[in-house]
């Protein structure tokens, strides 16, 4: 699974730092534990070397793992806070909005996400933003607590009823991106699922023109209705 945007950069980078963390701190304890055992251990008759290490080697050792490990909250600090800046719009994104972020609700409901762009339109389960442009989704719930979860482009992030949380990401590529549920919300959770299309700005200004003439077409046509008695 390849990042997708500056914030799932930062996330994939302090996984590596984690995994080579690791296998820095596993061979080094391997590597010390072959070492005592070739230099220390017993031969047919005599005894093993009993040794202790002096207050120098402890305090070297123990010094080490210190910095290992203030290297290592440091490294996770900074990566963490790079991920959580709002990332700008670039030169290819959607420039209307200027410097704002281009602001979309995300309201989680049992069991499927809506979407509604700022020009009215809305849809259903599939998201379109348009490419190198700064997206913040304000995360809304009508029941229960949803997470919108769609790790190439974001972090995780709770729908959580009465409250509005935010996730910001900025697509570098165009392109179609999933998510899955990542809360259980109920029965048909596993269904909620949600699809992110990346396309260009003008792609993305079509979309949003042509949904709300839709739903515009759509309302218009039950006034009719109603106006003329056919409807029950
Ligand atoms: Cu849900």
């Amino acid at each position: 699974m390849a990042p997708h945007s500056p914030g799932t950069d930062q996330i994939d980078t302090l996984l590596w730092i984690g995994f080579v963390a690791g296998v820095i701190l596993i061979a080094a304890v391997n590597v010390g534990l072959i070492y005592a055992l070739r230099r220390f251990r017993a031969e047919r008759g005599s005894e093993p070397s009993q040794i202790t290490g002096g207050r120098g080697i402890q305090t070297r050792v123990g010094g080490a793992l210190g910095v290992f490990a203030l290297a290592l909250l440091v490294l996770g600090i900074v990566y963490t806070e790079k991920a959580q800046e709002a990332p700008a719009t670039g030169s290819a994104g959607l420039q209307a909005a200027g410097s704002e972020p281009l602001r979309i609700e995300a309201t989680g409901q049992q069991w499927l996400w809506r979407y509604d762009y700022p020009n009215e339109a809305f849809s259903y389960y599939k998201l379109v933003v348009p490419v190198d442009t700064e997206v913040e989704l304000e995360l809304v719930s009508t029941d229960v607590v949803h997470t919108w979860d769609v790790p190439e482009l974001a972090g995780k992030r709770d729908a959580v009823p009465g409250k509005t949380n935010r996730v910001a990401f900025r697509a570098g590529e165009e392109g179609t991106y999933f998510g899955q549920s990542a809360t259980l919300s109920g029965q048909a959770y596993a269904a909620m699922r949600t699809e992110v299309e990346v396309v260009s700005p003008e792609e993305y200004e079509a979309f949003v023109e042509s949904e709300k003439a839709d739903i515009q077409t759509a309302q218009d046509r039950v006034v009719e209705l109603l106006e003329s008695g056919e409807a029950p």
